[in-house]
């Protein structure tokens, strides 16, 4: 956490000597990770982490995520296997330089397995993102309803 508050004060630095345009989000060096959710879901399942990450640098990768509340935390694609889709672990999530990389249902997702916990609706869980060249970002999935499409779809977390 430590880290975290520092890596968050210097973003807020950064971002007073930059423009006023910038300032929604939270900034982490030259990836930010926006839009955090999940759906709940109950305790030893598995449960799914979307986001949103601006790369406003150089390309990047997601190695890795971790989080408390799941026994297993793997990086996810979907893959068409005839008419069916398939969840697949992929190594890493590439992150181009300049691009956003949107991690929804249905395609790219956090994978947490075997919950210790169950998913609660309304409830915030913290999840620790690791990129190749970024280092560790934290990031928060809040979690909606099990059925869920994303935040828009309940009205919650609107971006200006
Ligand atoms: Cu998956």
């Amino acid at each position: 956490m430590t880290a975290f508050t520092r890596r968050a004060g210097l973003g807020a630095l950064i971002g007073l000597a930059a423009t006023r345009a910038q300032a929604q989000g939270h900034a982490h060096g030259p990836i930010q990770a926006e839009a955090g959710w999940s759906r709940a879901a109950g305790a030893g399942r598995v449960g799914a982490g979307f986001l949103t990450l601006r790369n406003s640098g150089a390309a990047d990768r997601l190695v890795a995520a971790r989080a408390d509340i799941a026994r297993t935390v793997e990086l996810h694609t979907h893959i068409r296997d005839g008419n069916v889709m398939r969840m697949r672990p992929v190594e890493a999530i590439d992150l181009p330089a300049g691009e956003t990389v949107t991690l929804a249902p249905g395609g790219l997702h956090i994978m947490l397995i075997d919950l210790k916990q169950a998913l609660r609706q309304g409830e915030s869980v913290p999840v620790t993102l690791v990129f190749e060249k970024a280092g560790e970002i934290q990031v928060t999935l809040e979690v909606q309803s099990a059925g869920s499409r994303g935040p828009a779809a309940v009205g919650g977390s609107h971006r200006h």
